[in-house]
């Protein structure tokens, strides 16, 4: 894509601001992505998060994206903005407020309800999203996405495209406008395609997604790769080919996988699907990307955080760290180290964003192929490499011939495990004329060149020279010959460490090489015209008034080089003067180490304030300011059985968590009730006759796409078959709205109870009241509150005052059926200079699962970060992002455990656990 004037390999990671309610968090995963070779984020704006409801946007949550916006253009970062309105991520109903689920018109379609309502949308979001585009100069937003993969292509669904394109101008929107082809249908491509069986659509470019590389195995074993697919100028073409159904525009992918999400009663994939979709995946899968010349390319997800309070989708759990590259602890893991040797290759190596298919070139091993590409302007050259099939992990060295301007050559390289790597050949290398290298190019500036291999294979760098150049094996062992016929200066190393060689060449600039291992190469930093070896992590770079101050992390004591920076500069980390040294080969070297972070100590959560609730199950209990059910029409797919009103919540304006009913009928109590209820992934519903205990059911998990309804039947002891007047209480946990991704109102399922039948009892003669959130968070949002007792009393809250309450310790060892809440509080003294990512670990967290019959909501200074389902599993540890904790002050924890009741089922030991920690 051409920004700014120039021409630009868009390598953007995709992060979920909604999942973090906390600028100073935003702030550390955008450096990280940054600092990992990203140029671009691209985030979806979930309007569901931001619309309590209808006509209401004016939570924190809508002004905090401005926030979002302007800590994207500080950390250097183009953005990618998707408002939806359609999104998916697994979010609550795909995205959409779930007061949608109540509206008559079909959603994604051009019924007028529907866009009156996305109008509303867009209007809020666009007003903030305008004012950041890099078009207009006041921010880094570079393209916009409407809607996302949007998979029907009938007249209402192209009117409804348009509309929202149209309004996106009409608010002002001017950069470049896209949506998210699901697969690769050749839906939705702009008018300058002329590609046959596409669908046209109101877009200025196409993209499409992937998500190729695999998932784990159910029992979380990482299983075999897959094949990686070439989804442009490699592969078959045509509407169905990927980018090839759109030929005037850039390749552009809009997500490809970067990890997974898990499922609720799964073994807990995330750390497998970090190591299926690791270092071997992304320069596998990233680099057919790369010689399919998708020039755009977003990996869905580089950091997704967490889904707290009622954010998930029936499909997910809390944790939506998805095996990505940064974890939901904001730690890095070993596949962002391979991540940023791609990222800085591809912004470094500018030819490469102007590539065609090159001619044929065969490998002397039928088990490895080589895709070529070549920039016509420059003569560059591009060589990679691939196992064939490229899902073959074997071991396999072999050769293949390069032709360029500077002649002929045989070319030996090496591919084992899962594993790819691309060669450059013919190209102005920091000044230097590089011939052809076995090594890759990871980056290079003034006077520098990075390369990079694996530990122990062998590679060769042939640089062109007229004259001998002085060739100086500063550090490592390589060995130089120059062939004053061709005037070809060839190294020959093979990768270990860090080898330094030093070139001197009359008419040319000095150039160090820096040759590195894997391991080697994750130490170094590119940071704007600075590389830096050695710290954890280095954010940002400012040179100054002859001072050169560099902001990171340190894990552990650790080495300090700089090369780029103005000679005798005075250099500061983190605020503190560095003493510096000249070091060999150039560049600076810090005379002693950076200091490693200060251990931490964390206070243990041992007792705890108690009270139980659950009121709501005596039959005394006074619900006259409740609201009755009585409305009979529902807009819901799931309609009331006949005879009976509508009971499900969304319709009474009560959407997320969990949402109680009473029954009131006369007569004899029948010998059973039968209850058809919705509840999302593992939803639970608890009943009660005249304030006993009838029991609980759980909506059945361990799949992937889980069933969401219930239809279940309690037995009422004989005792209770009496005459009336009767209570039946009934508790439903709704753990979210369907996703609508087939375009089918999905999200509109009922939730709550749908329907009740008792044996001899007529519908008609049970009058229903229901309770579900009393109001919205101002602050916390729609979606951080259900209506159990003590949030509708502000037992969740820090502030609330637990004193008259008892005092229990954790474990405990005895439960009531229904609702009871434990708080605590408890001090942090993190030091200020320390970050420490923490979480809240409940039970054991190598087991995914027990037999207690309990779960629970964590709400941490009154945001509900999640939820545990000890029989359903598999998450233990809830990552508590700064922002929500206060790691320099005191904490609350309130914990709403709802329980079977009895002794098992009564929660197990909780601890705050480190997910990281460094020094800042
Ligand atoms: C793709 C969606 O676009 C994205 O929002 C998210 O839901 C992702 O899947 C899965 O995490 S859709 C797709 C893979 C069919």
């Amino acid at each position: 894509m051409i920004i700014d004037g120039r021409r630009t390999f868009v390598w953007s990671g995709e992060m979920h601001p909604f999942r973090l309610p906390s600028p100073a968090l935003w702030r550390d995963v955008l450096q990280k992505m940054k600092a990992i070779g990203f140029n671009t984020v691209s985030v979806y704006f979930d309007w569901g998060y931001h619309s309590p409801a209808p006509g209401e946007y004016d939570f924190t949550g809508v002004r905090d994206m401005d926030r979002l916006l302007d800590i994207a253009d500080e950390a250097g970062l183009y953005v990618i903005a998707r408002p939806g309105p359609y999104i998916n991520a697994e979010a609550d109903g795909g995205g959409f407020p779930a007061w949608l689920a109540t509206q008559a018109g079909k959603a994604r379609s051009d019924a007028p309800d529907y866009l009156a309502a996305t109008d509303e949308w867009q209007s809020a979001i666009d007003a903030i999203i305008a004012r950041h585009q890099l078009s207009n100069g006041t921010g880094s937003v570079i393209l916009y996405q409407i809607e996302n993969e949007l998979a029907s292509t009938g007249t209402s669904q192209r009117n409804y495209l348009q509309h929202l394109y149209d309004k996106a101008r009409a608010d002002g929107i001017q950069v470049p406008i896209f949506h998210n082809d699901k697969g690769r249908n050749g839906y939705w491509v702009p008018a300058s395609s002329t590609v046959p069986g596409t669908v046209p659509g109101p877009v200025d470019l196409y993209a499409f997604d992937g998500y190729p590389g695999g998932t784990c195995h159910t029992d979380g074993t990482v299983g075999s790769p897959n094949n990686a697919p070439d989804w442009g100028i490699q592969g078959a073409g045509g509407a169905k080919g990927g980018a090839s159904a759109s030929n005037a525009t850039p390749g552009f992918v809009a997500e490809f996988g970067g990890g997974w999400f898990d499922y609720w009663g799964s073994v807990g994939t995330y750390p497998c699907t970090a190591i299926r979709q690791g270092p071997g995946y992304e320069r596998v899968f990233y680099g057919t990307n790369i010689a399919n010349r998708l020039t755009v390319q977003n990996f869905y997800m580089v950091s997704g955080g967490t889904s707290w309070g009622w954010l998930p989708a029936p499909v997910v759990y809390s944790s939506y760290d998805y095996g990505a590259a940064i974890d939901e602890g904001r730690q890095l893991r070993a596949k962002a180290q391979t991540l940023k040797t791609l990222g800085y290759f591809v912004q470094s190596v500018a030819p490469l964003t102007k590539v065609d298919k090159g001619a044929d070139v065969p490998s002397s091993s039928a088990a490895v192929r080589i895709e070529h590409t070549v920039n016509a302007e420059t003569g560059t050259n591009f060589y990679f490499a691939v196992h064939s099939p490229s899902s073959a992990t074997t071991d396999d060295s072999f050769t293949f011939p390069i032709s360029t301007v500077d002649g002929s050559y045989t070319v030996p390289l090496r591919l084992h495990g899962q594993d790819a790597k691309t060669l450059v050949a013919d190209y102005d290398l920091a000044g230097n004329h590089l011939v052809y290298s076995t090594s890759e190019i990871e980056t290079h500036l003034r006077g520098v060149a990075l390369l990079h291999g694996r530990d122990g294979e062998a590679g060769e760098t042939v640089l062109r020279y007229p004259s001998s150049p002085t060739v100086d094996v500063l550090d490592g062992a390589a060995t130089a010959d120059y062939d004053p016929t061709a005037g070809d200066l060839k190294l020959s190393y093979s990768h270990h460490g860090l080898i330094r060689v030093r070139i001197t060449a009359a008419d040319r600039p000095a150039l160090t090489l820096l040759i590195a291992d894997e391991d080697t190469a994750a130490q170094f930093w590119r940071v704007d015209d600075l590389l830096v070896r050695g710290p954890q992590l280095v954010r940002t770079a400012r040179v100054h008034d002859g001072r050169l101050a560099l902001t990171g992390d340190t894990t552990a004591a650790a080495p300090l080089e700089i090369w780029g920076a103005p000679a005798a500069c005075l250099v500061t980390w983190n605020g503190r003067p560095v003493a510096v040294r000249p070091a060999v080969g150039g560049g600076l070297v810090a005379v002693r180490n950076l200091a490693g972070p200060r251990q931490i100590t964390l206070p243990e959560l041992t007792t705890w304030r108690y009270a139980a609730e659950s009121p709501e199950a005596a039959p005394g209990f006074d619900d006259s300011g409740w609201r009755t059910a009585d409305l009979t029409v529902t807009n819901s797919t799931t309609k009331p059985p006949a005879g009976q009103v509508v009971l499900t919540a969304d319709d009474y304006g009560f959407h997320h968590g969990d949402v109680w009913y009473r029954g009131h009928f006369d007569g004899t109590a029948p010998a059973a009730v039968s209850v058809d209820w919705g509840g999302g992934g593992a939803g639970l519903i608890q009943a009660w006759l005249d304030g006993t205990y009838l029991g609980q059911r759980q909506i059945p998990s361990g799949v992937a796409a889980p069933p969401t309804r219930g239809n279940d039947t309690f037995a009422i002891p004989s005792a209770l078959q009496v005459a009336g007047p009767h209570t039946l209480s009934i508790m439903v946990r709704n753990d979210g709205h369907n996703e609508d991704g087939g375009v089918n109102d999905a999200h509109k399922e009922g939730r709550g109870v749908i329907g009740a039948t008792f044996d001899g009892v007529v519908p008609s003669a049970v009058t229903w009241r229901i309770q579900g959130a009393a109001s919205v968070d101002p602050m916390r949002g729609p979606l951080n509150n259900g209506g159990l007792y003590g949030e509708r009393n502000g037992w969740s809250l820090p502030g609330f005052r637990d004193r008259s309450w008892s005092t229990r310790s954790l474990p405990d060892d005895s439960a009531i059926s229904g609702t009871a809440w434990y708080r605590t509080t408890f001090d942090l003294h993190i030091p200020a200079d320390v970050d420490a990512s923490l979480g809240l670990t409940i039970g054991d967290p190598s087991v995914p699962h027990n037999s207690r019959h309990y779960r629970v909501l964590i709400f941490v200074n009154g945001w509900n970060m999640g939820q545990y389902i000890a029989d359903v599993g598999p998450q233990h540890t809830f990552a508590l992002p700064t922002g929500v904790l206060d790691p320099r002050g005191r904490n609350t924890v309130a914990l709403a455990v709802t329980s079977d009741g009895g002794e098992a089922n009564a929660p197990e030991g909780i601890r705050l656990t480190t997910l990281g920690v460094s020094r800042r």
